[in-house]
């Protein structure tokens, strides 16, 4: 480094802006070469990122010397995937310089905001899971917890969704075209990664194995620092991107072949090329298990390593290392740790198994079976000989267990097992966490509750204490401070600024709650957020929309359980009566949708389809104008979701009971005072025992009703023949008048989900019932202080759902960490 950037930030203070602003000119001169005169935004963002980065390291400095100084027992959090959004003002925030940065760029003739909207988001997931995983990152590091999260540095994260037509077309997201500012490479760590070959035995499965295989990748890693808010810990995500062994090898290429050397630098560069834009598993592919494997196995070896500066003995393992499984998309990590501690470190089959079964935790993330990843026999076979055998024999060991519990319940062992005896075979990958995991947890109460008594139902009786529930949570800094700096400016004012750290604070509003004065300034908070939606809409031509209407968003991937189809017939409905009846007295609307398919979702992409469809008939129809409109937002990211959560009156969550886990898109909303209609699913459940069931707007058929209707055989048919308002809806939907020029063909997947294949998740069972509660919030809407009422008390209540709590559950109950402040450390 040619400068010393600040000599004031090691003596603790915070750095000047006239500091800052020199910084930023010497990151402008010497890392891109740039002057003031010809910098473009661009290079003026990238150099104030360097400039926080470098604050940043300082912190990171301290943090290491102090964790390892501590020998400090550590959480690895391993995620495939982490939506970390834009970084600069999340870092700015939790390192205290949002204004002096402000400033100093003030100085130098530019606008923070416009800086940082320069920044491609690192979209390196496709939804909740990878939210979550980031939210409790940053959280970990709020409340200085000695935490690292690993995962891959895909090249393309989650395809950029455009609309051409009303259909949903894919684009490659190059998110480091840019460059990436935040990234630090860390080649001396790269770690080599085995896959293929074959297995030279000579005892039992149990005993060493020597496994020659064919093909080798490197993996180096890349960090991004992560800062915790007002603290001095910094903790760091290390991100994995592949590389051929024999780059750098140039008797390799000779001693293979060129063509063939040139094939593997291919395959190998392929692993961490792509983000899977599936929230679902997909059936043996075989690059998604290879992208499995080389990040579990690269994590593993780099945990090792950092456990073997600090420990001298394998049986302190267990003590100092927890690791965190995000689903079971890394538990091949259960096995690969089998295969060293045996194989290569030669400790007893037992004795290793010992220390693993104290190490894992595991938290699922779905209810529904085809969501559970399963590996076919044959393609382990082939990509991972030896971890194919382990898992046998961790099988047998199970089915032992099993039949000294069970005594000859076969069909007990049959469900318990790790392998599924379908043609050909394949491997349960929940049923191999749930075994090895310490501790197996759901994502809300009522997802952890139908985890133990329906899908795991035999391991609860098995291992009735590994079953927990730790339900979901939000960071406070990205989905709040960040997502509505004018909402936190108001907190800020009536409550003080805790509620950042410390989300309970927000209770001090409930006896604000029913002040005119502080209604009409939370009122105008909202009305604010709304009139810069409308502009940020209306500039991306998107429509014109009235900021006084009711803005009411569903915002998430596209799914047949989360029921975006509901919601479209319902404004179907609401459309046809309008037209009768265009004096109805209701509060105009405005209907925004936002949210990406899985490319391979057929009819996933026709909702999308049909949400366009009925958009262009209703907007362009003068009967219903100022009435209703409907919009589509393409390219759904954690940017595109902060501008929702600020603006929203109202949060669409209505999936059907008993399939959505959690959900956190409902707490957003919820946090920034949209009020929620919703099923009691999830989280939902929760929220509104927290915000009490009078400022909730619930309905719809309960898990235990649902079950009911599947026993009793539940015919779509007849509730669209009893229901003639749902019925002229469907038919309307479903009709040339709505297509227009399009094929008659176009929404057909969607009404033979709908009845041909028996409405898997009730939309007409719903129907009724949601319709009757959306004319309650028209009438709640209609009462300006009885809606600020209940808004506010929803801002007010959703501490619970801070990732602050989430983080600490998960850290006393089932990690056994403690904080670990930098202050805290003695002298050597
Ligand atoms: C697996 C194998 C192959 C390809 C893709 C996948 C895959 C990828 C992502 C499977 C699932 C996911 C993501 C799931 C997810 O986001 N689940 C959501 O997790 C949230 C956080 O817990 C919950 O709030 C949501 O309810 C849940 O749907």
């Amino acid at each position: 480094m040619v400068y010393t950037p600040f000599p004031s930030i090691r003596a603790g203070r915070p750095p000047t802006p006239s500091a800052l602003r020199e910084a930023i000119e010497l990151h402008l001169k010497y890392d891109l070469a740039k002057q003031p005169s010809n910098a473009t935004l661009r290079d003026w963002w990238y150099a104030t990122c360097l400039v926080t980065r470098d604050l940043m390291v300082e912190r990171r400095l301290e943090t290491f010397q102090t964790q390892e100084y501590h020998r400090a027992r550590r959480v690895y959090y391993l995620s495939m995937e982490y939506l970390m959004g834009r970084l600069l003002l999340h870092n700015l925030a939790c390192l205290g310089i949002t204004e002096e940065c402000r400033q100093a760029l003030q100085e130098l003739g530019l606008e923070l905001e416009r800086i940082a909207e320069v920044e491609r988001e690192m979209g390196l997931g496709n939804g909740g899971l990878g939210r979550l995983a980031s939210c409790i990152l940053d959280s970990l590091a709020t409340l200085d917890y000695p935490a690292v999260g690993y995962g891959i540095l895909y090249q393309f994260g989650l395809f950029h969704q455009e609309i051409v037509q009303g259909y949903q077309v894919e684009r490659p997201d190059e998110w480091r075209e840019l460059g990436h500012p935040w990234e630090i490479s860390r080649p001396e760590l790269a770690q080599k990664v085995s896959l293929y070959g074959e297995l030279k035995r000579s005892g039992l499965p149990t005993d060493p194995a020597q496994w020659i295989a064919t093909t080798e990748v490197v993996g180096i890693p890349v960090d991004i620092l992560l800062p915790g808010y007002g603290t001095q810990t910094v903790n760091f995500l290390r991100l994995w991107m592949s590389r051929s062994s024999r780059e750098l090898d140039l008797e390799a290429f000779n001693r293979g072949g060129y063509f063939e050397a040139v094939r593997e630098k291919t395959f190998c560069e392929s692993i961490s090329k792509v983000l899977y834009p599936n929230d679902k598993t997909e059936a043996g592919k075989e690059l998604r298990l290879v992208q499995q494997y080389f990040f579990v196995a690269c994590s593993l070896r780099d945990i090792l390593r950092r456990f073997w500066r600090e420990n001298t003995r394998w049986e302190d393992f267990p003590k100092k290392v927890v690791i965190h499984l995000n689903d079971t998309h890394p538990s091949l990590a259960i096995v690969e740790l089998m295969r060293i501690l045996v194989d290569e470190q030669e400790l007893p089959w037992d004795r290793a198994w010992e220390l693993v079964s104290e190490t894992f935790s595991y938290t699922n993330h779905t209810l529904m079976p085809e969501g559970l990843e399963k590996w076919p026999v044959p393609l382990l076979q082939k990509v991972l000989p030896r971890h194919l055998e382990i898992l046998y024999a961790l099988n047998h060991r199970l089915m032992e267990w099993a039949e000294k519990r069970f005594p000859g319940d076969g069909d007990k062992k049959t469900t318990l097992s790790l392998i599924e005896e379908t043609t050909p075979k394949s491997v349960r990958m929940a049923n191999l966490a749930v075994m090895a995991s310490r501790t197996v947890n759901g994502v809300s109460r009522l997802h952890s509750e139908l985890l133990r008594s329906r899908f795991f139902a035999p391991f609860a009786e098995l291992w009735p204490d590994k079953f927990t529930s730790v339900t979901n949570g939000i960071s406070p800094r990205t989905f709040l401070l960040m997502a509505n700096p004018r909402l936190a400016g108001l907190l800020n004012r009536a409550v003080g600024g805790e509620w950042v750290r410390d989300l309970e604070k927000l209770r001090g509003l409930e006896e604000l709650a029913e002040d005119s004065g502080f209604q009409a300034a939370y009122l105008a908070v909202k009305e604010a957020n709304k009139v810069e939606l409308s502009n940020w809409l209306l500039q991306r031509g998107l429509g014109s929309v009235d900021p006084h209407s009711l803005f009411d968003v569903q915002a998430k991937r596209i799914h047949e359980y989360k029921r975006q189809h509901l919601n479209l017939l319902r404004i179907v409905a609401l459309y046809l009566v309008l037209r009768e009846r265009p004096q109805l007295n209701v509060p105009p609307r405005v209907f925004v949708f936002a949210g990406k398919a899985a490319p391979g979702y057929d009819v996933a992409k026709r909702i999308i389809k049909a949400i366009h469809a009925v958009a262009a008939r209703v907007n362009s129809d003068p009967v219903v104008k100022n009435k209703l409109q409907v919009l589509f937002v393409p390219n759904y990211s954690v940017d595109v979701a902060c501008r929702l959560i600020a603006a929203a009156d109202l949060s669409e969550q209505i999936s059907t009971a008993g399939t959505e886990a959690s959900g956190t898109g409902n707490m957003k909303f919820a946090l920034n005072g949209a009020l929620t209609i919703g099923t009691l699913d999830g989280a939902n459940v929760e929220i509104r025992e927290e915000v009490g069931e009078e400022n909730f707007f619930s309905f719809g058929h309960t898990v235990e009703e649902l079950q009911e209707l599947r026993r009793k055989g539940y015919q779509p048919k007849e509730w669209y023949e009893k229901d003639p308002l749902l019925r002229r809806a469907i038919d309307w939907l479903f009709s040339q008048e709505c297509l227009g020029n399009e094929s008659p063909q176009a929404l057909e997947p969607l009404r033979k989900a709908l009845f041909e294949e028996g409405d898997r998740f009730f939309v007409l069972a719903d129907f009724r019932p949601y319709w009757e509660r959306q004319q309650e919030v028209d009438v709640a809407f209609f009462n300006r202080r009885r809606w600020a009422k209940m808004a506010i008390l929803n801002t007010a209540r959703m501490g619970r759902f801070s990732s602050d709590r989430v983080a600490r559950e998960y850290a006393t109950r089932l990690w056994r960490l403690s904080p670990l402040a930098c202050a805290n450390r003695e002298k050597r």
